[in-house]
């Protein structure tokens, strides 16, 4: 698939690296700016093997209120530019604001991540403009109240419901299915059974026809069955990266970049063997 201008083949397994530039993620106690913070986490990440650097500045951490437009472009546009001056490599931006999409885009930014799968108001029409792909995420309810209670008749067909008919949408409003990837959206509206119960059957996915894209790293479906801290997650989501790709998941998206490019390239190692 082509990210803008450079081309990432996902018949491998890839790994995005998640960088958080919400205010909280700044504060390391050092001398440092937002943006130098932000392009030594990066330089890290690409020299432990991400294929994808993943921007955010709004945060849609369960409970979490709304970050107004002024705010997200300001957090998130002067880092993308920075990346993209000193470092060759894919960034995308997760937003669901149609502005921060077309400024990132022009940024430098190859890949919008929409965790509202492009429901607010003009993100369908900017991604269009934009001409890069997209990452279409399901999720129920909205961050602050989205953990409350999530309830589905069948969690697996109502998320495969719902990528089906965005991208019927994107499709007819003039973005071709090469451009799009697809994520059931772990932790965004769904309980721990649910998240176990999408990723037992993720190969179901497949029959979308797109890429498939999953973030698990430190969310509470590893915390809440492991009894773990966040900062404690690691082996419970190398173990999740593992079992998504080998059920068919193109891009893992993981804050421990290193340690799940290695669980990434064991799978991969297997299936070339598997293949002859
Ligand atoms: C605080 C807590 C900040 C949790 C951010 C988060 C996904 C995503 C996020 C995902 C895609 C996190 C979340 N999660 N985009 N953005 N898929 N495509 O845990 O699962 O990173 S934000």
């Amino acid at each position: 698939m082509w990210f803008k201008d450079k081309f990432i083949d996902l018949s491998q397994p890839r790994v995005m690296g998640i960088l958080n530039v919400t205010p909280d993620s700044f504060s390391d106690g050092g001398s440092f700016s937002g943006i130098d913070n932000a392009l030594r986490q990066t330089e890290l990440m690409l020299q432990e093997g991400a294929d994808f650097i993943d921007v955010g500045g709004e945060s849609t951490r369960p409970g979490a209120e709304y970050v107004s437009l002024q705010q997200e472009l300001d957090r998130v546009i002067p880092v993308i530019e920075s990346i993209k001056q000193r470092f060759d490599t894919v960034v995308s931006v997760d937003t669901s604001k149609a502005q921060v999409m077309s400024d990132a885009v022009n940024a430098g930014a190859g890949l919008i991540n929409d965790v509202r799968a492009l429901q607010e108001e003009g993100a369908l029409e900017a991604a269009v403009l934009a001409q890069v792909p997209v990452c279409l995420m399901h999720m129920q309810g909205q961050p602050r109240q989205m953990q409350q209670n999530p309830m589905y008749d069948m969690v697996t067909e109502d998320v495969l419901v719902f990528l089906r008919q965005r991208i019927a949408k994107c499709e007819s409003a003039g973005i071709s299915l090469d451009k799009i990837i697809v994520d059931p959206g772990f932790g965004f509206g769904k309980s721990l059974e649910h998240n176990y119960q999408l990723l037992a059957e993720l190969l179901q996915f497949k029959a979308l026809e797109v890429p498939v894209l999953v973030g698990m790293s430190r969310k509470s479906m590893l915390g809440k069955l492991l009894n773990r801290d966040i900062e404690q997650r690691l082996a419970g989501g190398i173990a999740v990266a593992t079992i998504a790709v080998q059920q068919g998941a193109n891009i893992v998206r993981v804050h421990d970049v290193k340690e799940t490019v290695d669980a990434v390239k064991v799978v991969a190692a297997l299936n070339a063997y598997r293949k002859k």
